[in-house]
């Protein structure tokens, strides 16, 4: 039985495909951008699942590359037509894997690149990568304006399996039209430098264990084993959890979604979250250097977290019992394309949950278990590993993982200190970056009614009764439109934000709350009119908060690829919209302020950000006492 908030299928993808080709004429010329469900609205969503409305649909992204207009289609895959069809001028679509397969394949045939590597000694094009890019507007060179543009770096394995970014072909960048597929020309600032893009430099990027040697001491086997099977029951996309439900969706550019979660309080689920996910991802190397001044990665809305989510057939770091889901995307020409093993669903022991010695009563002690729902992307060069991890105590914690291999480039000259990265390896550095990802976070905390409150600490002054200053308060602050809802992280009063249902009060009298406990913050660090800024004026504040809105879902704008300006949450919240006793959205900016280490070369160890949603007097006590002693055998 297919629930309304199911991914699409890949007969309904090719379905949707399908209609739009016999009614709109979208023809060979085309390429499909993104073809997903599209979700009921909040309000259609109980008639729906009861079955008093049937109704499935899907939008539509497609473009011809004839003219390079695009279009957004709303499909009724129940009805079988066409119901929308909205041309979108100047919009160009997410980039495509089969464009980034087809430029790569282009770029390493064509005899411009041909000579220019040879006059590098490069002449063995099967180690060659071009790896496509998609270009800023304001970057964009004038000549080219309205065109959709690619631009590369070029890399060199060292041998047949070696790692490609281990060798930059610096100052060799091919610029693309993608629509046409030709090359329209070959930036290429060469000067004959031994060091430069040089065919074998004195790099060692490898990291394959048949290419360097391993440490001599063995890592002693560690066994994880649930002999009486796994404490989740997944039923569809609908997984339960001691007390948590949820339902599992996914799609081409969030990748992995969370729908409807809700803890048990008692004999009802109680709501915490309609949905969850992260909206977008926005990555600008902070060097102005020729290689790398074009590059800022939006890998949500550029290239969509979905077509990047590797298989975890191929690497899953879970240790256990693991249940894996398959998720269903697409290629340009509207087939599915089905990554199995896209999902892990596993439990995992968390160490201590509580603890208390009495010296009468003993001691009492319970493991901490968490649900652990993770998938890994790839990004070309980069992975990002998504967990949401559901706790026994009603914590939901939220990390991410970014390893893979860093960009780096030949240093301008032999032994100069780059000033914008760090050296990494004899004559090549890595730029510094940021990686900025914002959570989506549609929390309902016991329905849709809630309010967000700033809470800040504040010291006591000495006075009065308090004449040694050691009094703490807290205040809370409520958020009452889009323009109070622009917060910035504050160290000095440890500020948090809580998402309140006034109208739910616990035992003690007090409003139910689910705290977002901000952790991996920073500031963007950029000048107000830097272009990469102007796209991406979300990274200026930690958290936004909007009211619900089915069409707003991607806060660098729906089309972000070539995009001059940030035309999403800048755009909405402009109406100072009042967000208060509503039902609200938090959009919550994290990450990872990535000033480059030799340590992260020449593949970077995991490094490691979370943040927390914790119950905030959503119950009257510590909801995990009924947690049982467990039995060690
Ligand atoms: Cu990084």
């Amino acid at each position: 039985m297919t629930h309304p908030l199911d991914p699409l299928t890949g007969a309904e993808i090719r379905q949707a495909a399908a209609i739009t080709r016999r009614e709109r004429g979208v023809g060979d010329g085309w390429r499909f951008a993104s073809i997903e469900l599209k979700e009921p609205a909040k309000a259609d969503l109980p008639a729906l699942e009861a079955g008093h409305l049937a109704s499935r649909e899907a939008v539509v992204v497609c473009w011809n590359r004839a003219d390079g207009q695009a279009y957004r289609a709303t499909v009724s895959l129940t009805a079988d037509e066409v119901t929308g069809w909205e041309h979108l001028p100047g919009a160009q679509p997410n980039m495509t894997v089969d464009e980034w397969h087809e430029c790569d394949a282009m770029i390493r045939a064509h005899p411009a690149v041909i000579e220019a590597l040879a006059g590098r000694g490069i002449t063995d094009m099967t180690r060659v990568l071009a790896d496509m890019w998609a270009y800023g507007a304001a970057l964009v060179p004038e000549r080219y304006a309205g065109r959709r543009i690619g631009w590369c770096d070029v890399w060199c394995r060292g041998s047949e399996q070696g790692n490609p970014y281990a060798h930059h072909v610096t100052g060799l960048h091919p610029v693309v039209d993608l629509n046409t597929m030709t090359l329209l020309e070959l930036e290429d600032t060469y000067q004959g430098s031994t060091d430069q893009g040089a065919a074998e430099p004195e790099v060692m990027g490898e990291y394959l264990p048949g290419l360097l040697p391993m440490r001599l001491r063995e890592v002693a086997p560690l066994h994880v084993s649930q002999p009486d099977g796994v404490g989740f029951t997944l039923d569809g996309t609908q997984l339960s959890w001691q007390d948590w439900w949820m339902r599992v969706g996914f799609n081409h550019r969030e990748g992995l979604v969370l729908h409807q979660v809700a803890f048990r309080d008692g004999d009802r689920y109680r709501s915490v979250a309609h949905r969850l996910s992260f909206a977008e991802m926005v990555v600008p190397y902070r060097d102005a250097s020729p290689d790398h001044y074009r590059r800022t990665a939006f890998d949500i809305g550029e290239w969509g977290l979905g077509f990047m989510t590797t298989s975890l057939a191929l690497g899953c770091d879970c240790l256990g019992e693991i249940t894996y889901l398959d998720a269903t995307v697409h290629d340009t020409r509207g087939e599915p394309v089905t990554i199995p093993n896209a999902i892990c669903v596993h439990e995992e022991d968390s160490g201590v949950l509580w603890k208390h010695v009495d010296e009468r009563a003993g001691a009492q002690v319970r493991r901490a278990r968490r649900l652990v729902v993770s998938f890994h992307v790839t990004v070309a060069n980069y992975e990002y590993l998504v967990y949401w991890r559901f706790y026994q105590d009603a914590n939901i914690e939220c990390e991410v993982r970014a390893t893979g291999v860093m960009v780096t480039s030949a240093a301008a000259a032999p032994g100069s200190r780059p000033a914008n990265g760090t050296p990494v390896d004899q004559g090549i550095y890595a730029p510094f970056h940021q990686h900025f990802i914002v959570a989506r976070l549609d929390l309902d905390v016991d329905g849709t009614g809630n309010t967000v409150y700033a809470t800040e600490s504040v010291p006591a002054r000495p006075g009065g009764d308090d004449p040694h200053a050691l009094g703490l308060t807290v205040k809370s602050t409520p958020l009452r439109t889009e323009a109070e809802g622009k917060q910035d992280y504050d160290w000095a009063t440890q500020r948090g934000w809580k998402v309140v249902n006034d109208h739910a009060v616990n035992a003690l009298g007090t409003p139910a709350g689910y705290k977002l406990v901000p952790s991996a913050s920073f500031p963007p660090l950029l000048d107000p009119a830097s272009p990469a800024f102007r796209r991406a004026l979300v990274i200026g504040h930690t958290l936004w908060v909007t009211p619900y809105h089915e069409d707003e879902r991607w806060p660098c704008g729906d089309f972000p690829v070539q995009a001059a300006e940030d035309t999403g949450l800048p755009a909405w919240t402009r109406a100072d919209r009042p967000i208060e006793n509503t039902d609200v959205v938090l959009w919550y900016v994290f990450g990872i302020h990535h000033v480059t280490r030799p340590e992260d070369w020449p593949v970077m160890p995991t490094d490691i950000v979370s943040f927390w949603l914790k119950p905030f007097g959503f119950f009257d006590r510590n909801p995990a006492l009924n947690v049982p002693p467990s039995h060690q055998r």
